[in-house]
């Protein structure tokens, strides 16, 4: 669960602000913010096209799922669904392709090593690009330290206050190579899912293989596995060990593993949906093409079947206002019923596009 932001929070800890939150948008997203966002998404849309195909990936279906289209009720199913996810609305997907696993990192080695590409997590912070995501005025420190960082998740004991801002630890040169920062490795681990992803490097990991991020409602489309308007993919009972990693026990204080993994599983360690897609609920967040809009399942709920929808063309998150968003779907090893049950078909999370962390993945989908 995200709802603090990669730019926001470096602004915080060097400069000791408070990010704002309940705000509305024009209290914080001046036109200089937004012009610095849209030259960022410009940079780096730009540096996606540029990555080539790899042309053994075009022909490659192994570990993919085709997904016959349909038209379904696409948003909450229950009395956990939040705002976001409502109403309930008819939704039409082609068929499509869909990778049956996380994105491992084996498959992100065999990227980075034919293309050279590294990761968000991995390069220098970029002075003039943080400030063009902040305040006017806002200034660093002359001595600010561009070294790479990313979020690792980090136990709270108990009595200590619980939110994001305790249990997310910058790390310097924490990503995918290193998920808990340079005294981790994944050596031996070539089938766990690759983390430290940001939607940008989900987008040219996808394009290299000649494939796609799935569109918001094609996984949601897939996750059900035809199980239209029940809570998961495997009915409405609740969720159970067995049924893909997340935290059992008081969340952030006591994971009790009753799962078998405290933080990642390699991929297909639990039942798949009737699609045959594995981790689906659970172990990583996977990135979706769409803009997040916390009020755009109100926009299009008009009684008429919406074919392929692509997102919003604007993002609005109003806890964050100043930050356009990303979607995410499938919760992640730190998901629980008490806490945001991102493993339901329908929930919904959301990050900034530059955004990677510890819990953070994708699984990439192809057109017909
Ligand atoms: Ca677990
Ligand atoms: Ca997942």
């Amino acid at each position: 669960m995200i709802r603090y932001t990669f730019s926001i929070l470096v602004l915080s800890l060097l400069l000791s602000c408070q990010a704002e939150q309940n705000k509305t948008a024009h209290d914080h997203a001046t036109p200089s913010m937004l012009q610095g966002h849209d030259k960022l998404i410009e940079k780096y849309l730009a540096e996606i096209n540029a990555i080539p195909l790899d042309s053994a990936s075009l022909l490659d279906y192994d570990y993919m799922t085709l997904i016959p289209g349909a038209t379904f009720a696409m948003g909450g199913d229950n009395d956990q669904a939040l705002p976001d996810e409502l109403p309930k609305h008819e939704v039409a997907v082609d068929s499509f392709w869909m990778d049956r696993t996380e994105v491992t990192n084996k498959d992100f080695k065999e990227f980075t090593a034919a293309t050279g590409y590294q990761t968000i997590a991995e390069r220098e912070l970029d002075p003039e690009e943080l400030l063009s995501q902040l305040p006017p005025g806002t200034s660093l420190p002359s001595d600010f330290d561009r070294s790479p960082l990313s979020l690792v998740f980090s136990n709270v004991l108990k009595g200590q206050l619980a939110n994001p801002n305790t249990w997310w630890k910058p790390v310097r040169n924490a990503n995918w190579r290193q998920p808990q920062g340079p005294s981790s490795t994944i050596e031996g681990k070539d089938y766990y899912p690759a983390v430290h992803i940001a939607w940008y490097d989900a987008m040219a990991y996808c394009k290299w293989r000649g494939k796609r991020l799935p569109t918001e409602a094609e996984w949601e489309f897939a996750a059900r596995g035809r199980r239209n308007k029940q809570v998961y993919h495997w009915g409405n009972d609740m969720i159970t060990p067995d049924r893909g990693n997340y935290w059992q026990g008081e969340f952030p204080y006591t994971n009790e593993v009753k799962d078998g993994h405290e933080r990642l599983a390699p991929v297909m360690s639990y039942m798949p949906n009737t699609y045959a897609l594995y981790d689906i609920a659970g172990n990583v967040w996977e990135w979706c093409s769409d803009w997040y809009k916390y009020d755009h399942f109100e926009e299009r709920a008009d009684n008429t079947v919406i074919n392929n929808p692509q997102g919003p063309t604007t993002s609005f998150d109003p806890l964050e206002p100043s930050v356009l968003k990303k979607v995410m779907r499938g919760g992640s090893f730190l998901c629980n019923e008490s806490y945001c049950s991102g493993y339901r078909v329908a929930a919904r999370m959301k990050s900034s596009p530059d955004t990677g962390l510890e819990h953070t993945g994708c699984r990439c989908a192809r057109s017909l």
